[in-house]
């Protein structure tokens, strides 16, 4: 019996519609309200930053921050909810306006590793094992602003930081090549892999694979999902869509490029994703233009794509597929999938 499918996502998924250009077009949803939507939605993990679990984190002690969280991860179990993973939001603070753990200013590095540390200890609190790094701000404009092979010997410092403060936590580093930086240093999971084969306790470090990034990045979702899972190291994604070489759009799963998101979930079905009993997370926002009462239909959406094109997937013929193989034959290969995706 094939295992099932966890969804989860962050509560930044249900936003309040600014974009550079325009403010805010949906009224804020409160936390609360947004844990009730997840159970709806089909949803039963939660993605945190460590500031969604305990606002202003900065300004409270660490035993302070470990009571809140306690209190978060009793409002989760009230939903039936679990958390998924922590991310430490470095990079709306002012300390990390030049990036945390690469910024010039050794204070700002030394910050930025300190809170990751609270996002750890938030993470123990709310029952889950995991810290995603996306690495928002490390990276240059320029790129003599920052001296780039120290920056890197910075990233594995703080990476081992993380992990000797806290000796069961997994770190999934989440890569984009760009934006809100024009040059990121961690921009595929190649990049991510071999950092995590560097740190101090390497099997504790893996990734987490956003579709927009690994096409933003110019390469196939699917690959980089490939090339982590043929490591043991998928330990999260972030599916959505992403229609060219844009800003990063967070379109609803599939709705660019269905092929694409075919492979996605053909590889992940290969690689025995469900099995490692990791979510699939949906990083996905709604369009500026929908109206609040139905500014979560993104979630349930691409949820329901993923399913639709699970079952495409488990229902391919395989015979036809193995022939194919056999006989080299991949433009008929070619066409069973089109026609199998089509209905035809
Ligand atoms: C932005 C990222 C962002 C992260 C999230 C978790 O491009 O995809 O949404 O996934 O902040 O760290
Ligand atoms: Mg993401």
């Amino acid at each position: 019996m094939p295992v099932d499918y966890h969804f989860s996502f962050g509560p930044w998924n249900i936003h309040e519609g600014a974009d550079p250009f325009g403010p805010t077009v949906r009224p804020t949803v409160t936390f609360a309200k947004k844990l009730k939507a997840y159970k709806q939605l089909g949803f039963d993990g939660v993605q945190f930053h460590d500031d969604d679990a305990v606002p202003q984190v900065d300004s409270k002690t660490a035993a302070q921050v470990r009571k809140e969280a306690k209190a978060v991860r009793k409002m989760l179990a009230g939903e039936g909810l679990v958390a998924e993973f922590v991310a430490p939001r470095l990079w709306e603070d002012p300390r990390g306006i030049d990036g945390g753990y690469t910024a010039n200013d050794p204070k700002a590095r030394r910050w930025a590793i300190d809170r990751s540390k609270r996002a750890a200890d938030i993470a123990r609190e709310l029952g889950c094992d995991l810290m995603v790094l996306w690495l928002a701000r490390e990276g240059t404009y320029i790129r003599e602003s920052k001296p780039a092979i120290n920056a890197h010997r910075w990233l594995l410092e703080a990476i081992n930081a993380i992990l000797k403060h806290d000796p069961k936590i997994r770190i999934a580093i989440e890569p984009k090549p760009n934006e809100p930086m024009d040059h990121a240093y961690i921009p595929t999971i190649g990049h991510a892999l071999a950092l995590a084969s560097r740190a101090c306790d390497p099997k504790r470090v893996g990734g987490l694979i956003e579709t927009a990034h690994a096409i933003l990045a110019g390469l196939d979702p699917s690959d980089e999902m490939a090339f982590a899972l043929s490591a043991g190291k998928l330990w999260s994604v972030h599916l959505n869509d992403q229609n060219g070489l844009k800003f990063d759009q967070d379109k609803t799963f599939g709705s660019a490029n269905l092929r694409r998101a075919f492979d996605q979930v053909w590889v992940l079905e290969q690689g025995g994703y469900p099995q490692t009993g990791a979510f699939v997370g949906l990083d996905v926002k709604a369009m500026r233009t929908q109206k609040a009462e139905s500014a979560t239909l993104h979630l349930a959406n691409s949820r329901r794509v993923f399913l639709a094109l699970l079952d495409k997937a488990r229902s391919f013929d395989m015979d036809l597929w193995r022939q194919c193989i056999g006989d080299r034959d991949y433009e008929t290969l070619d066409l069973a999938i089109l026609e199998h995706l089509m209905g035809v």
